[in-house]
């Protein structure tokens, strides 16, 4: 074994690589939860209740179990057993919180209604049939007494007086209130010389990934225990929670969840239908399998957003802000789901945006309304926050006859103040938040675009420039923000062949990191893409995890694996020094080397002989496997600058985005083409949100947009050219320097949309319109000349 020549192999890490997962997910090959067809299975149907607010006078099912075809049906009398679905947050969680949050009240959450609905679309019964349309035919045969009931469907409506209870225990509506400050925001508000209020409404959003949500669950009556195949973000948390809900032992309880296509936030929940089928495929013995239609994700599966929101922003007149007021008031829904409370919570840690200013004051009141419950979608709480922020320093400068882009450079925490520390209790890792704002306007040509718009506006054209400068706080570490946790694990196995497998807790929904993953080992083992699987998703497999939720799974997820590589590598000399006899060897790029001799031994050779060693050198032990569970001590904190180009058709309203331009940070670059996908999908999202989506519902709680012909979603040809560039500032918070990005366009682009239109309506009077901006909406700001 002399050493063969080495060419060093090209660094992975930094490489535009397509995503190894694309193909079968693009041919049609990929499993997905509807493809998983067990023998014997039945097929479920949910009758769910058309009002929002009624009770249940009495319940027939006798005609639906005529239907040839059916088994059983199950309403909320048969499942008073069966726990209710929980909230994460505890008292343990609330005392650790900074600020205070109170009263929290949390709604007996039954996985079928008892004596009353609380929403359009709550679970009433459950047919199991031989197939599904046999089951949704008895849906129809399911007699239901109803006592219509007054509802509340607007979160402000909710809190006054004498509005309907939702639950006729809390008569006031309040789900919880918050408070937090720090400083004295009171006195700069008193002592400021310009102070500027704006009513913010972030409407409720339907996440509408491409698959809806789906699960068969599978009862082994021999071993009494069940395996939960579903769609979801968080399969060990489900598995724990869901065990406890089931009442039997956790090691009885496996979660599968095999592709998920897309989740958005929206399947990192736990659902009443997940313990629904569990409960039924315990009952019949047999599994059963229930896919959610596009009109029950609408009424059903949990929303995002949903705020009515009160700034104020005080400022001196040069532009430099002194404080900031909030009081957000929070769309809860019927139910508190598992993160509910925390949402608007968040938004309170991001009230200060990416700007040194540290006295606030916030007030959050959680409003219980007949809605389904809001929960995480795509930002989680920064989003609304960050678009409120960016909407006020802009009002702030229009009012002070400032130019947007130079307040905020005034206002900007500068590069050598990081680590910097908030008024809210974090503390920003890195940051040059002027270098990515520089760099946006250089790439739209800001001073000519400026000229041309005041030279437009004598000839009648409509020419807006938003600007969105954004901060996000990603992959969370321990805190009460993550009652989940907030660590990630790895286990690395090099098998005897030396392919190398990893199993990771996260569960990529769509974000590319068995790509980005085996970049990552591959470099830090010398081996190639091909050489290195990452498997996820199953309970039984992959050692306890938490899941993949807020831009969490690089920068804990992937610095978990990185050090359980680190661990093997280690191992690997060890036997290396038995195997080359001598004590001085080091590992590079996939060639342990004897520094004395020169003598080497590959990743393959000492793979093998690890597991098939005759006699096992001191101190080792078979095989090459190491487990990581990696906590970080801080969040990340990525951050960055976006541009809308706009321009209003004066005539229609209607908005063209001439241009988008958005400069991201995430730290590290580890594939810069999946993180311009997650920027794009991002930036799509924020788009619509700004300008078309809305979940709207009447007085009486009913949904009006409850499908894809009137809720709009965003669509290739809808959307503008994206150009999309970066900055690298690495973080300080883990090894690999990297922070999240999978949220970021998300957050930057409603507050840089809805600037731009603004802006180019300013001079006509126009100070802020609300999400979405229909044509319609621009078009009377347009002829009332201010909104
Ligand atoms: N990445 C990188 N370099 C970095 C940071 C990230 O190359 N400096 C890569 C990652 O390795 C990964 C991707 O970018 O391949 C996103 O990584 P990360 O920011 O770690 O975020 P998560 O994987 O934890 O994704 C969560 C985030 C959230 S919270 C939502 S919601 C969301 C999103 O990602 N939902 C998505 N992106 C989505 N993309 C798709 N296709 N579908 C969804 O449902």
């Amino acid at each position: 074994m002399t050493a063969p020549a080495i060419t060093k192999p090209k660094a992975l890490v930094g490489q535009k690589i397509k995503r190894k997962e694309d193909p079968r997910l693009i041919t049609g090959t990929a499993t997905y939860v509807d493809d998983i067809k067990l023998p014997g299975m039945y097929h479920a149907c949910i009758l769910r209740s058309p009002y929002a607010a009624a009770g249940i006078a009495n319940i027939n099912v006798a005609a639906a179990l005529e239907l040839p075809g059916v088994i059983a049906v199950y309403t909320g009398a048969d499942v008073k057993k069966v726990g209710c679905v929980p909230c994460a947050l505890t008292g343990d969680h609330v005392m650790l919180m900074p600020g205070t949050l109170s009263g929290l009240r949390v709604p007996e959450h039954t996985i079928l209604a008892q004596d009353r609905v609380y929403f359009v679309g709550h679970p009433v019964a459950v047919v199991i049939a031989t197939d599904r349309y046999i089951a949704r035919d008895a849906v129809d045969r399911v007699e239901v007494d109803w006592v219509p009931g007054e509802a509340v469907a607007h979160p402000e409506k909710a809190l006054e007086p004498d509005a309907p209870a939702v639950h006729p225990q809390w008569p006031d509506n309040v789900a919880f209130t918050y408070r937090q400050h720090n400083g004295d925001a009171d006195q700069a508000f008193a002592q400021a010389e310009v102070v500027v209020k704006q009513r913010i409404v972030s409407p409720r959003l339907v996440a509408c990934p491409m698959e809806p949500r789906g699960m068969v669950a599978d009862y082994h009556k021999g071993e009494k225990s069940v395996t939960l195949y579903t769609s979801t973000q968080i399969p060990h948390l489900l598995r724990s929670i869901m065990a406890a809900v089931l009442g039997i032992p956790e090691s009885k309880m496996r979660v599968i969840a095999p592709e998920v296509g897309g989740g958005f936030g929206c399947k990192a929940d736990f659902y009443a239908e997940e313990a629904l089928m569990c409960f039924v495929a315990m009952q019949l013995g047999a599994p059963v399998k229930w896919i959610e239609t596009r009109r029950e994700h609408f009424l059903s599966t949990v929303q995002g957003r949903g705020h009515v929101d009160y700034y104020e922003i005080a400022a001196q007149r040069d532009g430099t802000i002194l404080a900031i007021r909030a009081k957000i008031i929070q769309d809860v829904g019927a139910y508190q789901q598992l993160l509910t409370p925390i949402i608007p919570i968040l938004s309170v840690l991001m009230l200060p945006g990416l700007y040194r200013c540290k006295a606030f004051s916030a007030e959050v009141v959680g409003a219980f309304t007949n809605i389904v419950p809001t929960d995480a979608y795509r930002g989680a709480g920064r989003p609304e926050a960050t678009y409120c922020v960016e909407r006020m320093v802009d009002m702030l400068a229009a009012e002070l006859g400032m130019d947007p882009a130079e307040i905020r450079f005034k206002n900007f925490i500068e590069k050598q103040e990081f680590p910097f520390a908030t008024g809210t209790g974090l503390v920003y890792d890195s940051g040059n938040y002027e270098r990515v704002l520089k760099q946006a306007l250089d790439a739209v040509d800001y001073t000519a675009l400026r000229e041309e718009q005041r030279q437009g506006r004598t000839e009648g054209k409509l020419l807006g420039i938003g600007i969105s400068t954004y901060g996000e706080i990603s992959a969370f570490g321990p805190s009460p923000f993550t009652p989940a946790g907030g660590w990630e694990s790895a286990t690395v196995r090099i098998e005897p062949s030396g392919a190398v497998t990893v199993y990771s807790g996260i569960k990529p929904q769509g974000q590319g990191e068995e790509t980005t993953f085996a970049q990552i080992a591959a470099d830090q083992l010398g081996v190639g893409l091909d050489d290195v699987t990452i498997v996820h998703g199953d309970t039984a497999m992959v050692q306890y995890g938490i899941g993949t939720f807020g831009s969490r799974a690089t920068a804990v997820g992937g610095t978990a694996m990185y050090l359980a590589i680190e661990e093997i590598k280690k191992k690997m000399c060890k036997y290396a020094e038995n195997m080359l006899g001598s004590d001085d060897v080091s590992f590079v790029d996939g060639v342990c080397t004897c520094n004395k001799t020169g003598k080497t031994a590959t990743l393959a050779e000492i793979a093998g002989t690890s597991y098939r060693a005759m006699k096992l050198p001191p101190g080792t032990e078979p095989g090459l496997t190491a487990t990581t569970y990696w906590e970080p001590q801080n969040f990340t904190f990525p951050f960055g600058a976006h541009i809308a180009v706009t321009e209003i058709d004066p005539e229609t309203g209607g908005v063209k985005i001439r241009r988008y331009v958005a400069v991201d940070d995430c730290g590290r670059l580890i594939n810069p083409l999946i993180v311009a996908g997650q920027v794009h999908g991002g930036i799509a999202q924020g788009i619509s949100q700004a300008l078309w989506e809305e979940a709207v519902y009447d007085d009486s709680g009913q949904l009006l947009t409850g499908e894809f012909t009137d809720y709009t979603i965003p669509k290739a040809g809808m959307m503008p050219w994206m150009e999309t560039s970066h900055t690298e500032t690495p973080s300080p918070v883990n090894p690999l320097g990297v922070k999240g990005v999978g949220e970021a366009g998300a957050i930057g682009a409603p507050p840089a949309i809805v600037n731009s239109v603004v802006d180019a309506l300013s001079h006509l009077g126009v100070r802020h319109l609300d999400m979405p901006l229909t044509p319609e909406k621009i078009w009377r700001a347009i002829q009332g000349g201010r909104a």
